[in-house]
């Protein structure tokens, strides 16, 4: 047993550009020897991801449009990477998404349509691919699933709100998927990292206040990177963690154990 992911495939789901922790986990998968697809939501985030993927050390890059609030695309895209690969061997799930007005202030104010956004896109689309790629038997045999999640689904962070909601349904989804999924020897595991700047972040209110006190309070006084939480991520997509699923795995300097 051991980290190298030669002649496994991954999916990569998120990157927006080269600070995005998606593009972390897509260096250390590949630098581990792994077979690469990504997808991305809307032309806008096409050109950068195309790039992206050409700088990698892979011998073809498989670069797929993936509205995920959208079912049949879901289905499409994904019988594309049927079509095109066979079977994969793991999925990052990287994507989340609220309207910037309903990151601020009080979660009483968020709205019906604000609520059921965050959740379609943030929560609900994991559950969808999840059975899109049982449905199509891609990770015939076995896979890794992982997903991306955020210390303000387990308590309160100030802004996160309908986020931190929504979080919290991905946290349940994850349990209740790596239930389904066991079976077929498919693990579903969530990475929980510390605030990293990413394109997500940027503008949001009070990032850089959650920044300094992360380097003040924990453990390791400092911040972590996208090639940190990366590396975690080729661990549980490696037969390393074959035995962990449902799990959360913190990547935060331990921030989550102070307070
Ligand atoms: C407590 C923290 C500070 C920030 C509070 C809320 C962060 C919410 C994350 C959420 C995913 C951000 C958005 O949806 C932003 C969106 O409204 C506008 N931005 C965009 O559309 C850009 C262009 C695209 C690329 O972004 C997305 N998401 O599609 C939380 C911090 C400390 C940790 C973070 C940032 C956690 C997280 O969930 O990302």
């Amino acid at each position: 047993m051991n980290l190298s992911l030669e002649g496994k495939t991954y999916v990569i789901m998120g990157v927006a550009n080269k600070r995005s922790i998606a593009w972390g986990i897509s260096q250390s998968l590949s630098k581990a020897g792994a077979k690469l697809i990504f997808t991305y939501a809307g032309e806008r985030m096409e050109k950068n991801v195309r790039q992206l993927a050409d700088s990698l050390d892979q011998e073809e890059t498989i670069v797929l449009p993936c509205d995920i609030t959208d079912d049949a695309e879901i289905e499409k895209t994904f019988q594309d990477i049927k079509d095109k690969v066979g079977h994969i061997d793991g999925l990052a799930h990287c994507i989340a998404f609220a309207n910037k007005e309903e990151l601020d202030g009080d979660y009483l104010n968020t709205t019906r349509d604000g609520f059921m956004l965050a959740h379609s896109i943030s929560s609900y689309s994991l559950t969808a691919v999840a059975k899109v790629i049982r449905d199509l038997d891609l990770m015939k045999e076995g896979g890794s699933i992982v997903t991306m999640t955020y210390l303000g689904g387990e308590r309160i962070v100030k802004n996160y709100n309908v986020m931190g909601v929504a979080k919290a349904s991905l946290d349940a989804s994850v349990q209740y998927l790596a239930n389904d999924l066991g079976k077929e020897s498919i693990r579903v595991n969530a990475i929980s990292a510390g605030p990293i700047r990413t394109l997500s972040a940027k503008g949001i209110g009070g990032f850089n206040d959650v920044l300094q006190e992360m380097e003040e309070k924990a453990p390791l006084n400092r911040l972590v990177t996208q090639e940190e939480v990366g590396d975690t991520a080729l661990f549980l997509m490696s037969d390393l963690a074959r035995g962990i699923t449902g799990e959360t795995i913190h990547v935060d300097a331990g921030y989550n154990k102070v307070g």
